[in-house]
């Protein structure tokens, strides 16, 4: 098996501890992001790139899902957007002498970040069947090699098309309609390691697979709760958002099993107050809950609301909802000890919140990975579904739920067709518009891809962006599955790990991203993307890209398409390639709430998509109805002398791209294998601190996983769990560890022992 490198250089990794923070953003972020920006774009660029964030005329900011307000303040970035944007920006080149100085196998020995520090990819380079070296390739004997490949398959499902989402509208409704003629529905994606499991919930019980708020009801609110999510660092836009809502008199309720500075206070960078002041409080009432007690909170929570006089909004349930009955029986039998148990929180805590709830009319709930990579993430989701419903919370005002979206388009990837089980209708309009048969079969998503080329049944990997091996789980069974490949092929604009850890062949394919100038023989090109509320709206990058002769991402799939399906294909991959416009025309005409797309998405601030049960209270379900659910009080069990690991993100990195080795509001400096665990579990388990030590992960399939060489910080952590960064713990996570229906990896749930640093790396 392959061996297991450092993700993080344990040579170059000494962390150091501090207390840890307790607000987030003022004045050293700004100085932290300039720098940082600085660094890799110098002063000129900077100046330029940064102050076109998220403007009307500029590119989406390629850091998070989070929608701009509509009268955008100049500034509108935040520390850790500019460090995405640097990260991309940076002037440091890849040519093909790096690549003939550096093996392949002598780059599988380095850090994940010392790869991305290298700078942006610049030519196609094609490592060939027994090469040690990767060499430069034209584009057209790169898509002629790749049609090769997939013609030589016995089936199109011996083929994988994944996508990370910061793929824009139009690159992805190509990317789907390519992988469709070509006969397979295997389009998996970052989605099913992220937010499936709130789509799942979703679908099932108000028929969107969506958020149902906008930027103004959080204004609106009269209560937020969020649960499950760290924005002080993932979507630090988000706290000037919860900054507003709170002025005009929101009470912010934070449930997670670590004190997050971001939600504790905020000192808003684009304010004078902000910079140098105390800045605002944000969270009101905060609920240390155990990691995945949070179906045990929503359920107790019910049952309060349940019992009390007039608790529940009966005229809304009446009209709108399916189930209610059911769900109610099981939600009265809730036992308070199993609740005590299972959320670790003392009762009186769980009645204060209740009371908050009962004395509000307007409450959304917001949440990201915490709820969504639990085994127990559906039934979680669903419950807080049911929690609204209960009190009308859906499809008014200040009002509703609110899944906070990762990746920058990612939402937008899936409306476009991204999607392993399409829906029939989607696949219909496909077929009307473009005059074939798409495959009807549901593909393989993320999980289900590792098996199909563990097994050998997936043979060609092409990847539309991401980091496929270092983000997905169970490091040592995913890179020895990629290495049973024929072909592994990536669209990147960085280095990474997935472009070493190879199939028999394997190509680089370099892309323009967010913030570079798309130019074609038919003029200037813009593209669209979508954030986590609905709202469509274009982005135009404005600087002189990395090398002459990038592709877009557009332009990668079209001449792909038009290499493997011929030019007489019904398809006029020629026209979409150079034309953005005819493919909008396309998409108008397939996806619902695109009519008019290329008049829409030229208006200032673009459009929203249409959300019934936003928009009218109309649930597009099954039942016609807002579905209430019965869901069994389930948590985590953990053995005797384990604690439950969640995998989780420093602030000084974009999934498995880091920008640099601290985690500033935790007081971590210089290292990033370091191990988050209660002073009371510590003391139980023997953990001093500043000890190393393996972390060993425990599953029924008995396999032994180990990440060595963590240092125990003993840190305020509810009680029974642990933390640490992914994607270095990635290796813990068991393939077939996944969610109950949106077969997501349980990334935050990983039965951990430890035990003395064994001195392998
Ligand atoms: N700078 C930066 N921005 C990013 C990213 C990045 O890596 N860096 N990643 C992007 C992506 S793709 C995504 S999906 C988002 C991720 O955004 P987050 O979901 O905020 O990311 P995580 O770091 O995984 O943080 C999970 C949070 O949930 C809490 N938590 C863990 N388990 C539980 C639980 O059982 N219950 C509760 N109530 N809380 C729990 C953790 O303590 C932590 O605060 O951010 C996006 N934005
Ligand atoms: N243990 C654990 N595992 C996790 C998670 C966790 O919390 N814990 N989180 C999961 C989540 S929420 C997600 S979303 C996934 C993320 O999984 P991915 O989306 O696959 O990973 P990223 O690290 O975001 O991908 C970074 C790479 O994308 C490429 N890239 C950047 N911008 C562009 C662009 O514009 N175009 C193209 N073509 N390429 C580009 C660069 O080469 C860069 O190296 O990881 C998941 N894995
Ligand atoms: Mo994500």
């Amino acid at each position: 098996m392959a061996k297991q490198a450092p993700q993080s250089d344990p040579a170059q990794d000494a962390p150091e501890v501090s207390a840890p923070q307790h607000a987030a953003a003022g004045l050293p972020a700004v100085g932290h992001s300039l720098r940082m920006a600085a660094e890799q774009m110098g002063p000129r660029r900077t100046l330029a790139t940064l102050l076109k964030v998220n403007q009307p005329n500029g590119f989406d900011c390629p850091g998070c899902a989070w929608p701009e307000p509509d009268k955008t303040h100049t500034a509108e970035f935040c520390e850790n957007g500019a460090k995405a944007v640097a990260e991309e920006a940076t002037e440091r080149r890849i040519r093909a002498e790096f690549f003939a100085a550096h093996s392949v196998s002598e780059l599988a020995e380095r850090s994940g970040y010392w790869l991305g520090q290298q700078g942006r990819l610049t030519q196609p380079m094609l490592l060939d069947e027994g090469a040690t070296h990767y060499s430069p390739i034209s584009w057209d004997d790169a898509f002629a090699l790749i049609a090769e490949e997939l013609r030589a398959l016995d089936t199109p499902d011996g083929a994988a098309f994944y996508t990370s989402g910061r793929t824009s509208n139009e690159a992805a409704f190509a990317y789907q309609l390519f992988a469709r003629r070509l006969g397979t529905n295997n389009l998996p994606d970052c989605s099913n390691m992220c937010h499936e499991s709130s789509g799942s919930a979703l679908t099932e019980t108000l028929g969107v697979g969506k958020g149902s708020v906008s930027l103004k009801d959080l204004y609106q609110a009269d209560l937020i709760i969020v649960a499950g999510q760290n924005p002080g660092t993932n979507h630090p836009r988000m706290l000037s958002a919860l900054e507003r809502a709170k002025r005009a008199g929101a009470t912010i309720v934070s449930v997670n099993p670590l004190p997050e500075a971001g939600l504790e206070r905020f000192k808003n960078p684009q304010h004078a107050r902000g910079l140098v002041g105390h800045g605002t409080k944000l969270t009101d009432l905060f609920l240390q809950i155990r990691l995945g007690g949070d179906l045990a909170l929503f359920r107790a929570l019910n049952q309060l609301i349940l019992d009390a006089d007039g608790g529940v909004d009966r005229a809304f349930v009446e009209e709108h909802c399916h189930g209610f009955e059911e769900f109610a029986a099981e939600a009265r039998t809730t036992g308070r000890e199993e609740v005590l148990a299972a959320t670790g929180l003392p009762w009186e805590q769980i009645e204060e919140l209740a009371r908050l709830v009962l004395g509000s009319r307007k409450v959304i709930v917001c949440w990201a990975m915490g709820l969504t990579q639990h085994k127990h993430a559906v039934p979680t989701i669903r419950e807080v579904v049911n929690f609204l419903l209960l009190r009308g919370n859906v499809g008014r005002p200040g009002a509703g739920v609110c899944p906070v979206r990762g990746h920058s388009n990612v939402q937008g990837d899936r409306t476009m067709g991204i999607f392993e089980r399409p829906s029939k209708a989607f696949l219909d309009a496909l077929a009307g518009e473009f005059g074939f048969e798409p495959p009807r079969a549901h593909g393989l998503d993320s999980v289900d891809t590792i098996r199909g080329m563990r097994d050998g049944r997936v043979k060609v990997f092409f990847a539309m962006g991401g980091n496929f091996v270092a983000a997905t789980p169970d490091t040592e069974v995913t890179e020895a599955a990629m290495r049973r490949c024929r072909l592994t092929v990536h669209v990147s604009t960085k280095l990474n790990r997935s472009h070493v850890i190879t199939g028999a062949r394997a190509l680089i394919l370099p892309t323009l991203g967010r913030t570079d100038r798309d130019v074609t023989a038919r003029g200037a090109q813009f593209v669209s993307v979508e954030d986590s509320m609905g709202q469509v709206h274009s982005s135009r990058g404005g600087l002189r890209p990395p090398a002459p002769g990038l592709l877009s991402e557009v332009a990668i799939v079209c001449r792909l398409a038009r290499a493997v399906l011929g030019p007489q294909d019904s398809v006029p991959w020629e026209d979409f390639a150079t034309d953005y416009d005819t493919l909008r025309d396309r998409i108008a005409r397939v996806v619902p709430g695109f009519a008019d797309f290329n008049e829409k998405v030229r208006r200032p601030g673009g459009f929203t998509l249409p959300h019934g049960p936003r928009d009218s209270r109309t649930f597009p379900t099954a039942t016609g109805k807002a579905n209430f659910t019965v869901n069994p009080l389930t948590a985590p069990e953990v053995p005797a002398g384990r604690l439950l690991l969640q995998t989780l993100r420093s602030h000084d990195q974009y999934n498995t791209t880091i920008y640099g080795l601290d985690d500033r509001y935790r007081g971590i400096t210089g290292g990033r294998r370091i191990v988050l665990v209660n002073p009371a579990d510590a003391a139980e388990l023997g953990l001093a601190e500043g000890a190393y030590v393996d972390l060993v992960g425990e599953w029924k399939d008995g396999v032994e996983r180990r990440a060595p060489h963590f240092k125990v910080v003993h840190y305020p952590v509810a009680r029974g769990g642990a933390a640490a960064y992914y994607p270095e713990t990635n290796v813990l996570v068991p393939l077939d560890s996944t969610a109950d229906i949106s077969n997501t990896p349980t990334s935050k749930a990983v039965v951990v022992r430890f035990e003395p640093d064994s001195g392998e790396r």
